[in-house]
């Protein structure tokens, strides 16, 4: 009985660490009609955030217009890596627009 609960205890631990190991360094936004999910998404700087797309065609648009996707179809991928802390707004351009309007999020860089 006791190792049993030892060995539970073990297996859950490790997975909980898999999982935080995971979401550190694979930051993923969902994409699909019409929304981006997380809607705001905190990662370090110097991480990586890939956008995939589930369904429907849209695009990754920064608020500021420095960087943007093409029309990503179903099953694309984007990957955007931030250096820099900020606060980096987006939108698709067909579904929503700047300031968080509609289809759009945030990525929350912190140092
Ligand atoms: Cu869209």
């Amino acid at each position: 009985m006791r190792i049993k609960q030892t060995i539970t205890t073990a297996a859950i631990a490790t997975l909980l660490c898999v999982a935080s190991a995971l979401s550190q360094e694979q930051a993923k936004v969902i994409i699909s009609n019409n929304k981006f999910e997380p809607k705001a998404l905190t990662i370090k700087a110097g991480s990586e955030v890939t956008w995939e797309n589930k369904e429907g065609t849209h695009t990754v648009t920064a608020d500021d217009d420095s960087w943007t996707t093409s029309a990503l179809t179903a099953g694309k991928t984007y990957t955007r890596k931030f250096d820099k802390p900020g606060k980096y707004s987006y939108y698709c351009t067909f579904h929503g627009s700047k300031d968080g309007h509609d289809m759009s999020g945030v990525i929350n860089v912190t140092p």
